[in-house]
């Protein structure tokens, strides 16, 4: 694949190709974990991967093969949270600014596959539950860390995550902290598909490029429609906007929108009342 490396970031790569944004936490020497940087430089480059009507899919990865992403940068964790170097650490006050960026996954319209080499580890295994889509590399391990390292995530990391692998599996997940080989992920439903690490890239994008064959709307409404039962509210407000969105592209509300305009009654007599 020939990336095209665009974007001003220190901690992530943004690369565009044949409709595919990668997007690549650049941190390998603390395995790509992330800092409050980080984390606004990737929803920097997820709003640009959405907004680009040529791309159709993201790859979220992680660089090297040591490490997908191993959470949040404990060199750096505040008494509150995260400490970046901005007027808001100056004082003292940490963020946990990977919460927006896992929203943010669940609300893009588009699918994003997970590229997963080496560890996917606490926040960072977080994210990755959060993707559509997780391609793992053989060496790939996963698992949480909370409860060792004074940490837990009770939102999508854990009843996203229960909701992936059942109830019983998530709390062992979490309350053990034990690691997880690639092939053991996948029979218990936390990953797609388990590819051997030097294929790995070629695979996801092999992945990608089946999804960019498909109907973008169908899959944007499949990923609102798969989202909404667990988002609750704010899963289907989405999925109504989306709704609103199909409704503006009839006819039938060009005709709202068009008799206003003209200053007349709209016709709305001539479509039909659906049975
Ligand atoms: C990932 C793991 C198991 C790998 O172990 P190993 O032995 O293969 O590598 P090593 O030597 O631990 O790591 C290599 C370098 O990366 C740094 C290490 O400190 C080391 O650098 P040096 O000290 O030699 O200079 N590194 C690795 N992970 C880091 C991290 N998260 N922060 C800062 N530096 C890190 C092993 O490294 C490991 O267990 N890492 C910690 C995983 C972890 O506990 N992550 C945080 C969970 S909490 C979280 O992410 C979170 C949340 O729960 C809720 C909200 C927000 C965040």
């Amino acid at each position: 694949v020939d990336w095209k490396r665009s974007g001003d970031y220190t901690d992530i790569i943004y690369e565009t190709a044949e409709g595919i944004a990668k997007i690549t936490i650049n941190r390998p020497e603390v395995h790509n974990a992330f800092r409050p940087q980080t984390l606004f430089e990737l929803q920097h480059a997820f709003n640009v991967a959405r907004d680009d009507s040529s791309v159709g899919v993201i790859i979220f990865t992680g660089a090297g093969d040591k490490a997908f992403c191993s959470g949040g940068d404990q060199k750096i964790r505040g008494d509150d949270g995260y400490l970046g170097d901005d007027e808001v650490a100056r004082q003292g006050i940490g963020r946990l600014n990977v919460l927006d960026l896992q929203v943010q996954i669940r609300r893009l319209p588009k699918p994003v596959i997970a590229m997963v080499a080496g560890y996917s580890i606490g926040g960072g295994n977080v994210l990755q539950v959060c993707c559509d889509l997780t391609i793992a590399a053989d060496n790939a391990r996963f698992g949480q860390t909370g409860p060792k390292v004074g940490s837990f995530d009770g939102g999508y990391g854990s009843w996203l995550l229960a909701e992936t692998v059942g109830l019983k599996k998530a709390r062992e997940i979490w309350y053990l902290c034990r690691q997880y080989t690639a092939q053991e992920a996948l029979e218990m439903g936390m990953v797609n598909a388990v590819v051997p690490l030097e294929r790995l890239e070629e695979e996801t994008v092999a992945w990608a490029r089946e999804l960019l064959e498909k109907s973008p709307l169908a899959l944007r409404m499949l990923k609102g429609a798969l989202n909404a039962v667990s988002d609750g509210a704010a899963g289907m407000q989405q999925f109504a906007g989306d709704a609103t969105m199909l409704y503006y592209m009839s006819e039938e509300a060009q005709e709202g929108r068009d008799a206003f305009k003209e200053k007349r009654r709209p016709e709305f007599d001539k479509f039909p009342r659906r049975p």
